[in-house]
């Protein structure tokens, strides 16, 4: 059985929506980021992952499978009939590639100084102003289209999401456009309801 290593409203939502769009039999085992790491099976989250940030997913093989894009893809290929993701070699995988990327690399990550005690007001200025011109982009992506990929959610769309949620929820941002269209749409998947329930959020 997986075990998905996560934190409540973490990053960890991408693949955690993912295991349940593709209908896979996994277990959760949850991470508290606050209070020394710990894990709800016992024990610290430093021992299972020497990288000590979420998430991880531990295989049927017991190995252990850490970075987001890398897991969302594994998911998406241990069923491929759900069309998580593009087959493995065509050209179009290499667009979800770019996409998930995209939302790792500007996205995600880029929430990191508006959180920082250390960054200045004028950085944080400055990376915010960064970060919506990144979701300028990120709407472009769906305005002609219901996904980002096209007529079909994918591992991508999952992990926008979890951006799109962090974005309106605690940066408090606007979203322009086709992005509130798109995380609406998101929201009211049965996968994404099911695994925010699983985290503790009460869906509307
Ligand atoms: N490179 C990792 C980054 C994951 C990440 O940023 N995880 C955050 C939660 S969203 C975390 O666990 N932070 C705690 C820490 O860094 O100690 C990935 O893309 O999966």
């Amino acid at each position: 059985m997986l075990t998905l290593y996560y934190a409540s409203g973490s990053c960890s939502l991408s693949p955690h929506i993912a295991l349940r769009e593709a209908g896979v039999p996994f277990e959760l085992d949850k991470v508290d980021l606050m209070r020394a790491q710990r894990l709800d099976s016992g024990g610290t989250f430093t021992s299972v992952s020497e990288k000590g940030y979420v998430p991880a997913l531990r295989l049927d093989t017991g190995e252990l499978l850490t970075e987001g894009v890398a897991i969302v893809q594994y998911i998406a290929d241990l069923r491929p009939e759900k069309q998580l993701a593009p087959p493995p070699g065509s050209f179009e995988r290499v667009r979800l590639q770019e996409w998930l990327n995209f939302i790792a690399t500007e996205l995600h990550k880029g929430f990191s100084p508006l959180c920082a005690k250390q960054a200045s007001d004028g950085y944080k200025a400055f990376a915010r102003e960064r970060l919506v011109s990144r979701l300028a982009l990120l709407a472009k992506g769906v305005t002609d289209k219901p996904f980002l990929l096209g007529e079909r959610f994918t591992v991508a769309d999952g992990y926008a999401f979890y951006v799109l949620r962090t974005w309106t929820r605690v940066m408090k941002g606007e979203l322009p456009g086709e992005l509130a269209a798109y995380f609406a749409r998101l929201s009211s998947r049965p996968a994404v309801r099911q695994a925010l329930q699983a985290e503790g959020f009460t869906v509307p």
